[in-house]
C-alpha cells in the first residue's frame, strides 16, 4: 500500500501536538522515529541525556500507536540502521512509498541545512512546518528586531506579555511593574529547608536504554546513574504540578542562590521536559500565572518564572535565528585558551568549579547561576575559547540544543558576540560566588586574599580580565564605574593582579 505521508518526529518534538502531527492524518500517514548515532554523537552527549531522549522517544511513539497513529521506529541496533535523519528518511520513503514528507523545523541550524537539501534529494515534496510550540514566530522576531539599534530581552519580554496576556491587567502589567528582579537575589542560608524536585524513578524502558547508552557510549561524559528523568508527558506534568505546589513560592526569592551540595535548589527542573516536547511551555505559564490569582505563590516568583520562558528563552530562540550561521563563530575578545580538562573530571581545588562540574557529570543539570556564574564566568575570565565552552555546554546538559545553548553561551555567559544578547559581560570576582553561595567556606582557596597563590583565583582573574580587554570595553557605559576603580589602583597592585592571574593561568 502507498502511505501519503512520511510524517518525522524528532527526539526534542514528543508533543502530541507538534505541527507535522497537527497537520497529518491518522488513518493514511506513517509517523516515523529514528534514533541514530549522528545525533547522539555529533558532540559527545552526556550519556543520561540520551538515554533520557531515546527513553522519552520509545515511550512517545506507544502513546501515538495508542492513539491510532500507524508508527515506524528505528531503533539503535536495527540491523540496516544508517544512523542518520538523511538516511533514515530516505529508507523509510523507500519502505513505506510515500508521496510527500511532513516535518516539524528543527531547533538546530545544522539539521535544517540537511533538511533544506531533502526534496531535491528524495525527489518528493518535503514540507517543513513551523514549530508553533513558541510564542513568537520567526516572522515577528524579525519584526521586533529590524531597526532597533540594541535587542534588549526586558523590551521583548513585554511584547510577549502583551502577545500572550499573561499577568496583565488589560494594557499594564499586574502588579504596576514589568519585572521584579530587584527582589530575586536573596542568598540562602545552610539550614534552609528546600523541597527536592519531583523524581521519577527509571521504568523497564529507561532501564533498557540506560543500559544500551552505556554499551553504545561507554567513552561519553556523565553518570547514567541516579536517574531521575520523567520520560513521558504525564509524569512531567506531575513534575510540574509538585513544582507549583513545593517549589514555587520561593522560586523567586532564591533564585540566585548557590549552596554546597543542593543540586536543584527552588529551580524548576522542568527545561529537559520543555525542550524535548514533554511539557508545553505556554500551558506551563499559564498554570504558573493561576498559582499567583489562586494565592499560593508571590508575584516575585510568578513574574521571575514566566520571564525565563516567555522572556529569555523565546528572546534567545530568536537571536539563534535572526543570526545564524555566522552567530556560532563569535569570539569577540578573540580568545583561544583550551578547555582546563577539569571541566570533564571535576578535579580542581576550586570549590565552586567543583560543586558545578560534579553535578553535571552525575544530573546532566545544574541551575542557572551555576551555570552562568560559575562554570561560565571562569570560562571567560581565563580566556576559554568560546567555541570549546559552547561545545562542553551542548554536550553536559539534557535541556541543550543550540538553538538555546548556544546564545545563552556565547551570547549571555562569555560576551562573545560582544553585546548583542546582553548589555555588560557577566564577569564576577570572587566576591559575587561568596555572597550568593556557601561555597567558598570550605574552599582551598582564600575568598578574601585578592593575589598569591593562596587568594581565590576568580579575584585577580577578574581584574586581569578587565585589564586585558579594557580596548573593547572601556567605552561600555555599565562598565565606568568598574574601570574607574582599576585606574585608581596603585600600578603595584594593578601589577600584582597581572601576576597572580599570569601564575594561575599557567597551571590550567
Ligand atoms: P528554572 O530556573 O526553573 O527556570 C524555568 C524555566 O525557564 C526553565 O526550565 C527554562 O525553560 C526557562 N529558562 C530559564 N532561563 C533561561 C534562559 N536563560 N534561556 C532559555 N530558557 C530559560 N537552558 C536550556 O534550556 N538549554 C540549554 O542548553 C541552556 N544552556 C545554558 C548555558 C549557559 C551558559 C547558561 C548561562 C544558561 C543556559 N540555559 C539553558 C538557561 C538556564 O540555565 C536553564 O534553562 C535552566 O538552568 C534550566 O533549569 P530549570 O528548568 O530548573 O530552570
Ligand atoms: C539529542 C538527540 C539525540 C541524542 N538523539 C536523537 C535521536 O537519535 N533521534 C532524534 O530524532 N533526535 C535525537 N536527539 C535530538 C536531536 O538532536 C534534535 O532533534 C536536533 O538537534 C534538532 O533540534
Ligand atoms: Fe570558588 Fe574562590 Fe570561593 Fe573557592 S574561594 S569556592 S574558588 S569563589
Amino acid at each position: 500500500m502507498t502511505t501519503e505521508s512520511l510524517v518525522l518526529v524528532l527526539g526534542d518534538q514528543l508533543s502530541e501536538t507538534v505541527s507535522s502531527l497537527k497537520a497529518a492524518n491518522r488513518s493514511t500517514d506513517v509517523v516515523l522515529l529514528v534514533e541514530v548515532n549522528e545525533e547522539a554523537t555529533y558532540v559527545r552527549h552526556h550519556k543520561k541525556k540520551i538515554a533520557f531522549i531515546f527513553s522519552a522517544m520509545r515511550h512517545f511513539a506507544d502513546l501515538l500507536r495508542r492513539f491510532g497513529w500507524t508508527v515506524d521506529y528505528v531503533e539503535l541496533t536495527a540491523p540496516g540502521n544508517s544512523h542518520s535523519f538523511t538516511g533514515e528518511v530516505e529508507r523509510a520513503i523507500a519502505r513505506h512509498r510515500c508521496t510527500r514528507l511532513l516535518v516539524t523545523e528543527p531547533g538546530e541550524w545544522r539539521v535544517r541545512q540537511a533538511m533544506d537539501s531533502w526534496q531535491v534529494r528524495l525527489g518528493l515534496p518535503v514540507e517543513i512546518l513551523e514549530d508553533d510550540r513558541f510564542v513568537c514566530t520567526h516572522a515577528e522576531f524579525e519584526k521586533w528586531a529590524i531597526g532597533r539599534k540594541r535587542l534588549r530581552m526586558e523590551y521583548f519580554y513585554r511584547e510577549m506579555r502583551r502577545k500572550t496576556g499573561l499577568l496583565m491587567d488589560g494594557d499594564s502589567p499586574v502588579g504596576g511593574r514589568w519585572n521584579f528582579d530587584s527582589e530575586n537575589r536573596k542568598p540562602a542560608a545552610d539550614d534552609l529547608f528546600i523541597p527536592s524536585p519531583h523524581f521519577v524513578q527509571p521504568d523497564e524502558v529507561t532501564r533498557e536504554m540506560m543500559d544500551l547508552v552505556g554499551r553504545a557510549f561507554p567513552d561519553h561524559f556523565g553518570d547514567l546513574e541516579p536517574f531521575r528523568f520523567a520520560v513521558t508527558a504525564e509524569k512531567a506534568e506531575a513534575a510540574l504540578e509538585h513544582f507549583i505546589r513545593e517549589t514555587l513560592p520561593s522560586f523567586g526569592d532564591y533564585q540566585d542562590a548557590m549552596l554546597r551540595g543542593q543540586h536543584f535548589l527552588y529551580h524548576s527542573f522542568l527545561s529537559a521536559y520543555i525542550n524535548a516536547g514533554l511539557l508545553d511551555p505556554l500551558d506551563v505559564c499559564r498554570r504558573v500565572e493561576q498559582a499567583y490569582f489562586d494565592g499560593t505563590a508571590p508575584l516575585n516568583a510568578v513574574e521571575g518564572f514566566i520571564r525565563q520562558i516567555i522572556g529569555w528563552r523565546e528572546f534567545v530562540r530568536g537571536i539563534y535565528w535572526l543570526k545564524m550561521p555566522d552567530y556560532a563563530d563569535s569570539n569577540f575578545f578573540d580568545t583561544h585558551r583550551a578547555l582546563p580538562d577539569f571541566y570533564w573530571t571535576g578535579e580542581t581545588d576550586m570549590d565552586c568549579l567543583r560543586e558545578a562540574i560534579l553535578q553535571t557529570k552525575q544530573e546532566a543539570y545544574a541551575h542557572h547561576i551555576q551555570r552562568l556564574m560559575v562554570t561560565g564566568n571562569f570560562a571567560m575570565l581565563a580566556g576559554v575559547d568560546p567555541q570549546k565552552i559552547h561545545e562542553w555546554y551542548l554536550v553536559v546538559y539534557a535541556d541543550a540544543y543550540e538553538w538555546v545553548e548556544l546564545p545563552n553561551t556565547l551570547g549571555m555567559s562569555q560576551f562573545a558576540d560582544g553585546g548583542l544578547l546582553g548589555s555588560k559581560p557577566y564577569a564576577a570576582s570572587g566576591n559575587y560566588i561568596n555572597k550568593m553561595s556557601n561555597y567558598c567556606s570550605a574552599c582551598r582557596y582564600d575568598v578574601k586574599q585578592k593575589t598569591g597563590p593562596e587568594a581565590c583565583p576568580f579575584n585577580a582573574l577578574y581584574w586581569d580580565f578587565l585589564d586585558r580587554n579594557g580596548a573593547v570595553l572601556r567605552g561600555n557605559p555599565r562598565l565606568g564605574q568598574i574601570y574607574r576603580v582599576w585606574d585608581r589602583m596603585k600600578v603595584e597592585t594593578q601589577e600584582l593582579y597581572r601576576a597572580s592571574a599570569a601564575r594561575f593561568l599557567e597551571t590550567l
